[in-house]
């Protein structure tokens, strides 16, 4: 039976991950870090289905007692620090998370579980503001954020493996991605749970920061098919994982208010606090190759995306 094992099963993509894998038949891992009062929300439908390690992408010794346990067949490297304002406040934390936690994974892969075939978070944050029609799964790469530069080590990182030792690592350049597990710091969880907020009349006003930047926004569930696509591949590659439309976060905030019935004009307010200090103004993928090599596509418009979230907070809000 496929053994994987997922780093980060308790964010977003480690849960949509995890539920696609067992539907797949997977005997399913995760690790998990230890904090002074866990928040499994997003897999305590999955207590039972998956086998949880305590572990830190910080320390080696915990990834190599793992991978020894586990034995996996596949490994799905999702933790990250992925919030990308905080970046710039811990940098250097940042840094030795996403970017030398993913090569301390590599390394201990490398030793333990050579077989092992490794997927790679890496993100469009490595392309900083190149113009769309200039980046490829190759690069350019201009990162603009500590994040984006940690990512870019662990991308770099991962591509050394590969030429260097033959490893099987394979890193997915995935565009944002959304769903009502999505973090309420980043965009679109916080354009779409005040828009909830706001018909329910409990918040009058929405802070935001550049409503001008403009992001490709695809549906999470989508994505984490892509990922376990990349690790059935007949060889490692890099693929851009994307819809190929993008939406300024003016146009979110319009159609998350509108399906409430709302005007956003009405309740966002700018605030310079969400401004960041270098911004990425705008992102916008190929998924061609994610298609040609994978048979990948993206199933959810931005559209309907931003009405499941709406629905979904109302729904929280209001159980
Ligand atoms: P997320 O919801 O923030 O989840 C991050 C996961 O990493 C959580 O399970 C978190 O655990 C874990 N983690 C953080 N620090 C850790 C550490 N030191 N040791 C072990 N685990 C740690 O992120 P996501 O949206 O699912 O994204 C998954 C991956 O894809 C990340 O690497 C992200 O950078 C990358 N990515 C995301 C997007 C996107 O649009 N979502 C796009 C491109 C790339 P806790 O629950 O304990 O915090
Ligand atoms: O910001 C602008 C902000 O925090 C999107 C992570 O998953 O995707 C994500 O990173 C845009 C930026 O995501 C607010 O300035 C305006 O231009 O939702 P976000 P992100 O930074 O794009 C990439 C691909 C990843 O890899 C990351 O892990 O929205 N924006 N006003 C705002 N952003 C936030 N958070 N809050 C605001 O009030």
């Amino acid at each position: 039976m496929a053994k994987a094992l997922i780093t980060g099963i308790t964010g977003q993509d480690g849960s949509y991950l995890a539920d696609h894998l067992l539907q797949l038949g997977y005997e399913v891992h995760g690790i998990v870090r230890r904090s002074s009062s866990p928040n499994p929300w997003r897999i305590a439908h999955l207590e039972d289905r998956v086998t949880l390690w305590d572990g830190d992408m910080l320390d080696m010794a915990s990834l190599l007692q793992v991978l020894d346990a586990v034995r996996p067949t596949e490994i799905y490297n999702l933790a990250a620090q992925s919030f990308v304002g905080r970046s710039w406040r811990e940098p250097v934390y940042t840094a030795e998370v996403n970017g030398v936690g993913a090569l301390r994974l590599f390394e201990a892969a490398r030793v333990l579980v050579p077989q092992a075939r490794i997927y790679q978070a890496s993100t469009s944050e490595m392309y900083g503001n190149l113009p769309s029609d200039t980046i490829t799964a190759r690069g350019p790469f201009a990162p603009r954020s500590p994040y984006g530069n940690a990512k870019l080590f662990a991308h770099t990182s991962a591509v050394n493996m590969r030429e260097s030792h033959g490893q099987f690592v394979a890193c997915g350049i995935l565009f944002n991605h959304e769903s009502p597990r999505r973090g309420e710091e980043f965009v679109t969880r916080k354009v779409t749970r005040g828009a909830a907020l706001a018909k329910l009349g409990r918040i009058r006003e929405l802070p935001m920061g550049n409503l001008e930047a403009r992001r490709d926004w695809g549906w999470a569930p989508d994505y984490v098919r892509a990922m376990h696509l990349l690790l059935q591949h007949d060889e490692p590659v890099d693929v851009m994982v994307a819809t190929g439309r993008s939406h300024s976060v003016r146009e979110l905030c319009e159609a998350a208010f509108s399906h409430v019935g709302l005007d956003y004009r009405d309740v966002v307010t700018k605030d310079p606090r969400f401004f960041r200090p270098a911004e990425v103004d705008a992102l916008l993928g190929d998924p061609t190759d994610a298609e040609r090599l994978l048979g990948w596509k993206p199933q959810v418009t931005f559209e309907e995306m931003v009405r499941r979230m709406v629905d979904a907070d109302l729904a929280d809000l209001q159980g």
